[in-house]
């Protein structure tokens, strides 16, 4: 309850209501010295850079809060429908340049700072990243909730408090090192604790039917262990800080912190197991980002927010609703893939066994509410729970996903005439190796719609994972293309570009990105693409210091800058472009006649600490890099760089200084991909396959101006049928060959030379990522695109013809469409 207040002394006379802050300079600057002095306690005089990033931070913060009321006061008031975004990642970055930036107060504030001599470029670089996520999937959260706050849809982000983000990358010898990450160590002035928002998460324990005088029958759990979810608070604040909405994550602590009896009995290791069992769910974001982890520990990470999450709602719902019954009209809760899965068991059994719902009820409701997004099809990262497990953690959630599942089948045989190989295709239990939970399929009954991240994407998730459900539920799978924001992958990564679209066109783009296709003219004017071109350098030039700082490397800005950085994964074949890279080398030292335009092939990434290939694929990229870069035959032809510690800050260094960016995936693996949208729309040209967006971005450029190679999804698929091996293409393909046998003689790897020999076999044995078959069609595109590149006016115009095609990519337009099609929330919404 709220505490008693003097409402005169509140309202009346306006007495305690704080003074709105004020943006000029002038105020900025005053107000910073007054954090730096009352709040750090630290005179302006001896501060350190750490102190005024702090100080500057509180004071934007201040700011930030005004706006963050008057949102929830508006959502309120017209008491529309809320959107809940569930996810086990966002993965965010920085958050001062994006908050100010928003704001309007980046000039501001710059010229603030500049009165005491500190620079905000300097100090905006103290800042950890938020890295509480893997990778596509937890950015693309993070660029939800920015254009969620943008498009003015009341979005609510729930997640998970990690103590450790996404570990730190470091190469030793060239290879992979896995160092802990540690966001929260100096504490964290974007969030707040709210003590008053937490809740029990049970786990354990038994189920056991009650009946009381008066009322059904029902069933109650009781946990054996129970810990408290406590809620962070953190302000995402959207374009020109119209709307400010709230990322709430959740941190795990023992309801009872110290066994006293254990501490006064003298065991004080013993009194805190319990915290540090509590504690541990969520101390660290598990890093696999493409095989499911198997462990307990992940599925209480799950269930705990997940139940926290809904719980948070609920209580929500009900201090403005009578009842549940209309909850599916207020709000609509989105599950980022199958990672909130438990949630559809959870929402029932709070409807059923906690407020008392009739069972079909309770299901229309929770069907209503919910609705999922499919990240991938790679069988191996689909989340199945050995029963027993799941049983054992969460036996009241089991049965009812045991009751959930009698129902869909029940349905399909009755009313479709399903026989028992259809009935198992659906059910929620896979019967096959050891009995499992799918979590999919859980998601997919207990959703009102199910979305893929890319038109293509889309039609082979009908005809693959979820052929059968398709089947049975033909309107439930819809199409929505993922996209990225323009303020932070535009305006802020690349604040030279904006200045330059601004002169051009006005500054309408800033609101309606779609607007930048205003310049798609300007590719024909030699001196609009000069400018482009000059800013293009400039970022090369930043990047290239950046290499020499942290790697002791020189390239030359001059070379093209080739591009490829995501997580390492065998589908996304960094091992293809290594392989060209290695070819290339051969020839440039068997023809230094010819004409070859230099290049800087450049990676980075990180691979899953388990995921012995891909930590292969790394120490591969950084062997070539080693001997290549050191040979004087190919000197400035030629380098490969490895960047190590990829991370959202690093990428806004990288997407605006590429001249080409890398989409090679095998086709039909990438579900959509988003780093593909951000280099392109800072410029730079794609050489990639007919995969996830890459589809739709040649539709948007046109074939022109984008470099598409290799097999299509069904010719993989087709292959893969036929079980294709690699040998007969590599027999046939000499510089494949050569390449090959440069890697495997240890030419890379003298201290080790076997080193890389499983990574070759495999090639030979079945290519199963169709490296040998696409390498030829990878080689001549590149060879087109280094001719290309000698011709600048040409290279140029269709960099221009990129950035002006892009605006459909933003995330703002994928919002608008969840708004419309799946949430019928947020503005113009009847809800
Ligand atoms: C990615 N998935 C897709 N998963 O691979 C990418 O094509 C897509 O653009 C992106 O999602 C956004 O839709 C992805 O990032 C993960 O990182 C999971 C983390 C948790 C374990 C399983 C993978």
């Amino acid at each position: 309850a709220p505490v008693q207040t003097n409402e005169a002394a509140l309202n009346g006379n306006g007495v305690q209501k704080p003074e709105p802050r004020l943006n000029d300079p002038d105020t900025l600057a005053r107000q910073i010295v007054e954090k730096l002095t009352y709040s750090i306690g630290k005179n302006p005089a001896s501060a350190r850079k750490y102190d005024w990033l702090r100080a500057t931070t509180l004071a934007v913060r201040d700011r930030i809060i005004d706006h963050w009321f008057e949102s929830a006061d508006r959502f309120a008031e017209e008491g529309g429908k809320r959107v809940c975004y569930l996810s086990m990642e966002f993965l965010i970055g920085r958050m001062l340049r994006d908050a100010i930036n928003n704001l309007g107060l980046t000039e501001p504030v710059r010229e603030a700072l500049a009165r005491y001599g500190v620079e905000l470029d300097m100090i905006e670089l103290l800042e950890p990243d938020a890295a509480l996520g893997n990778g596509g999937l937890g950015r693309l959260a993070a660029c939800f909730m920015e254009s969620m706050a943008s498009t003015g849809v009341p979005g609510y982000g729930y997640g998970i408090r990690y103590v450790h983000g996404f570990f730190r990358q470091e190469i030793a010898d060239g290879a992979q090192v896995e160092l802990p990450e540690n966001w929260l160590v100096h504490g964290n002035p974007w969030e707040f604790e709210r003590r008053n928002a937490s809740y029990e998460i049970g786990f354990g324990g038994k189920v056991s039917m009650i009946q009381e005088a008066g009322r059904p029958a029902r069933q109650v759990w009781r946990p054996a262990e129970r810990v408290l979810a406590v809620a962070y608070d953190t302000p995402m604040v959207g374009w020109r800080g119209r709307q400010v909405n709230t990322l709430r994550l959740w941190s795990a602590q023992a309801l009872d912190p110290i066994l006293l009896d254990a501490f006064n009995s003298g065991d004080h290791i013993g009194a805190l197991v319990e915290s540090n069992k509590a504690e541990a769910i969520t101390r660290v974001l598990y890093p696999a980002d493409s095989h499911q982890a198997g462990q307990e520990l992940r599925l209480r990470q799950e269930y705990f927010f997940s139940s926290a999450s809904l719980q948070d709602i609920i209580r929500r719902h009900l201090e403005e609703n009578d009842n549940l019954s209309n909850l599916a009209d207020k709000v609509a809760i989105q599950l980022n893939d199958t990672h909130p899965a438990v949630s559809v068991a959870e929402l029932m059994r709070l409807l059923v066994d906690v407020h008392g719902f009739g069972w079909d009820e309770a299901w229309t409701i929770t069907r209503a509410t919910f609705s999922y997004t499919n990240h991938t099809l790679l069988p191996e990262a689909l989340e199945h729970w050995p029963i027993h497990l799941f049983e054992r953690l969460l036996p009241r959630q089991m049965q009812i996903i045991y009751a959930i599942n009698a129902g869909i089948i029940r349905e399909a045989a009755q009313e479709h005439g399903y026989d028992d190989g259809q009935v198992a295709a659906i059910s929620l239990i896979d019967e096959g190796n050891g009995r499992r939970v799918r979590m999919g399929q859980l998601a997919f009954v207990g959703s009102h719609a199910v979305n893929g991240v890319s038109a293509l994407h889309t039609d082979l998730m009908k005809q693959t994972v979820f052929r059968d459900l398709h089947e049975l539920y033909p309107d439930r799978i819809q199409n929505k293309t993922n996209g990225v924001t323009p303020r932070r992958w535009l305006m802020e990564a690349n604040p030279g570009l904006t200045g330059l679209i601004t002169e051009a066109i006005g500054p309408g783009f800033l609101d309606d990105i779609e607007k930048i296709i205003e310049i798609d003219d300007l590719a024909d004017d030699a001196a609009f693409r000069e400018r482009f071109a000059a800013i293009k350098r400039q970022n090369k030039e930043r990047l290239a210091n950046v290499i020499g700082e942290r790697m002791a490397t020189s390239v030359d800005p001059s070379a093209i800058f080739d591009i490829q950085v995501k997580r390492i994964h065998e589908y996304k074949r960094q091992f293809l472009n290594i392989i060209e890279a290695i070819a290339l080398y051969d020839q440039i030292r068997s023809h230094p006649e010819r004409n070859w335009t230099p290049r800087v092939k450049i990676f980075a990434g990180k691979a899953a600490p388990s995921y012995v290939q891909a930590k292969e694929i790394i120490h591969l990229a950084n062997d070539v890099g080693r001997v290549i870069n050191a040979d004087p035959a190919v000197r400035d032809l030629l380098k490969v760089v490895f960047i190590p510690n990829y991370n959202v800050s690093l990428a806004e260094i990288i997407m605006p200084a590429a001249d080409l960016s890398e989409q090679i995936s095998t086709a039909g693996l990438e579900a959509s991909g988003t780093g593909n949208m951000k280099f392109a729309l800072n410029g730079a040209l794609t050489i990639g396959t007919l995969d996830g967006a890459n589809v739709e971005m040649l539709e948007h450029v046109g074939e022109d101006n984008i470099f598409i190679f290799g097999l299509t999804a069904s010719e993989v698929a087709q292959r893969r049928r036929e079980a294709h091996s690699g040998r007969s293409i590599i027999d046939n393909e000499p510089m494949l060959r050569e390449a090959l046998d440069a890697i495997s003689s240890g030419l890379f790897c003298p201290d080790s030379p076997s080193r890389f020999h499983s990574l070759v076999s495999n090639l030979y044995n079945n290519d199963w990522w169709m490296i040998c078959a696409d390498f030829k069609a990878y080689w001549d595109t590149q060879r087109t695109l280094d001719d290309l590149y000698t011709r600048q006016d040409e290279w140029q115009a269709k960099a221009v013809h990129n950035t002006a095609r892009m605006g459909w990519f933003s995330s703002d337009r994928s919002i608008r469409e969840y708004a419309r099609d799946i949430w019928k929330a947020g503005p113009g919404q009847a809800g």
